[in-house]
């Protein structure tokens, strides 16, 4: 449509469902072309993560399971946003400038597709990708069903030459992994009860702890989607937003909580604690929690190596001076988006990044399992190397991956002996608040140094200063989000009410 401009975000497109086949179609050619390019299969998956119902987005993957490289975002709005008496020529365009080989016959163009619901308007999105691609002769696989960490794997696995892989290998490979490696640590004694925002997430976690066996690990699954609405007050998004429980579920102190979002690749714990307060364990903490128990076990095993956490703006201000002060863990911020967080990660042997969201996991680079391999052939103990080895082991490298982050989480807890109390309690969140502006145009606002600074409008960071000066322990900075048309306002402070007014007043600022 004509007044219609969409873009390449970082989720990909995304938004209301209806009236976006020609933008699904769009990506299922571009895909094509892309795996021309690399000769290479590349991955689509169509998906609103934790997007209401009616929405719905589509991203591509590239060959090793990793994000759409950054230069092709752009040939994607492009082509999506032509007329379509103009599509062929932006096609010629991208194939001139890309040297897209496609007189080269030697080479099977190859698209693997995923979606992470079965509805009427998901499969005819889906079925567009398809088309797409189809038009440039791909061979398509289409997976069906499954969250987007899987197609990721699943992706790298077949351009590593796994050529049979399917969703049962995935299984297999992270249920034996973390049996494994709970041979080593010991056995499980309370449940995990997991919300899986009546997502994808609900059958997948279910069929990889059959898997795993309930002897080993008891997961309740809740918000399977038989009643309730994909992500309609449950998941993690609301989890983390709201800061309280997904609707209907009755808490215990103590117990250990756990939120997806919609395709599974977010994850965030909560508890209650003995005056049945809530308690959020978010990314932030998920990362403190694998940074420290890899640096740990590094340490026992004299290995030294540069560990990082990367973080956004988002982090909890406690969560970073915990880590640098408390931990010397070092840390580095990038702007919001999964992309930058890796691309950072992989600067350091060891880049362990989470998103505030939950959205999150761990890099090894291949000189940290050099390192490993040499330290196992050393003379001393090696039980840490083993254990280190069998934790990468349950680690989807690919991208953040709510079912193995999960598995982690719960096998250092095993580990370290921990209930959810001891890992809460690491350090305390400053109370914090998010909230989002309608304005008229939100691309007006530009940001600086890792969105933690507004650079325009000129008067609005100095506004925002102001404020920020009121408060005790006060941090607050706004952004125009990627995938939804508001501006996002994050405050944090002493108290809960401090905080609450600073984003208030911080969005007057920004109205
Ligand atoms: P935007 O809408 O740009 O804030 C949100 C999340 C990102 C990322 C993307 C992709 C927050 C504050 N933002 O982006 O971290 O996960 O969605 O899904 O959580
Ligand atoms: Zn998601």
């Amino acid at each position: 449509p004509d007044n219609v401009r969409v873009s390449y975000g970082t989720a990909g497109f995304r938004g209301n469902a209806s009236g976006m086949e020609y933008v699904f179609f769009r990506m299922g050619m571009l895909a094509a072309l892309r795996s021309k390019l690399k000769e290479a299969a590349i991955g689509v998956m169509v998906t609103a993560s934790h997007n209401p119902e009616h929405d719905n987005g589509v991203k591509l993957i590239d060959p090793q399971g990793e994000m759409l490289a950054q230069s092709w975002e752009s040939l994607a709005t492009a082509l999506a946003n032509v007329t379509n008496d103009q599509l062929i020529e932006q096609l010629k365009q991208i194939i001139d400038s890309q040297k897209i080989p496609l007189s080269n016959t030697s080479f099977t163009i190859s698209v693997h597709i995923g979606l992470t619901v079965h509805g009427p308007s998901s499969l005819s999105l889906s079925r567009a990708v398809l088309d797409g691609a189809s038009a440039f002769g791909a061979t398509c696989h289409d997976h069906g069903l499954l969250t987007t960490p899987q197609l990721h794997y699943i992706l790298a696995c077949y351009n590593g030459g796994d050529i049979k892989v399917d969703e049962e290998h995935y299984y297999q490979n992270y249920a034996s992994a973390f049996k494994a490696l709970l041979n080593v640590v010991s056995l499980f004694t309370s449940p995990v009860t997991v919300d899986c925002a009546n997502g994808v997430g609900a059958a997948k976690l279910t069929k990889l702890a059959e898997r795993i066996g309930a002897n080993i690990i008891d997961i309740v699954v809740y918000n399977d989607g038989q009643s309730g609405k994909l992500n309609e007050n449950c998941g993690a998004d609301y989890v983390k937003v709201q800061q309280r429980a997904p609707a209907g579920l009755n808490m215990e102190p103590f117990h250990r909580y756990a939120s997806f979002d919609g395709d599974a690749d977010r994850l965030i714990y909560y508890t209650l604690d003995s005056d049945c307060n809530f308690i959020l364990l978010d990314g932030d903490k998920i990362a403190a929690l694998f940074a420290t128990y890899i640096r740990d076990n590094l340490k026992k095993a004299s290995i030294n190596l540069r560990l990082g956490i990367i973080q956004t703006a988002y982090a909890n201000g406690n969560s970073t001076n915990f880590l640098i002060n408390q931990q010397n863990i070092e840390i580095a911020c990038t702007p919001t988006g999964v992309k930058y967080l890796h691309e950072k990660a992989l600067t350091f042997d060891i880049g362990v990044y989470f998103e505030a969201n939950g959205h999150g996991t761990v890099s090894f680079s291949l000189f940290y399992l050099k390192r490993l391999q040499k330290g196992e052939s050393g003379s001393h103990d090696n039980s840490q190397i083993s254990k280190l080895k069998l934790f990468l082991d349950i680690i989807n490298q690919t991208v953040g991956d709510a079912m193995c982050d999960l598995l982690a989480v719960e096998a250092i807890l095993q580990d370290k002996n921990w209930s959810v109390k001891e890992w809460y309690r690491i350090y305390t969140e400053l109370p914090n608040r998010q909230a989002k502006v309608q304005v008229a145009d939100r691309r007006i606002i530009e940001t600086g140094d890792a969105e933690r600074k507004v650079i325009l409008p000129s008067m609005l960071q100095p506004a925002i200063d102001e404020l920020v000066r009121k408060y005790p322990s006060g941090r607050s900075f706004v952004r125009p989000s990627g995938t939804e048309d508001v501006v996002r306002v994050y405050a944090e402070a002493n108290t809960q009410e401090n905080a609450d007014d600073l984003a208030q007043q911080v969005s007057l600022a920004v109205y």
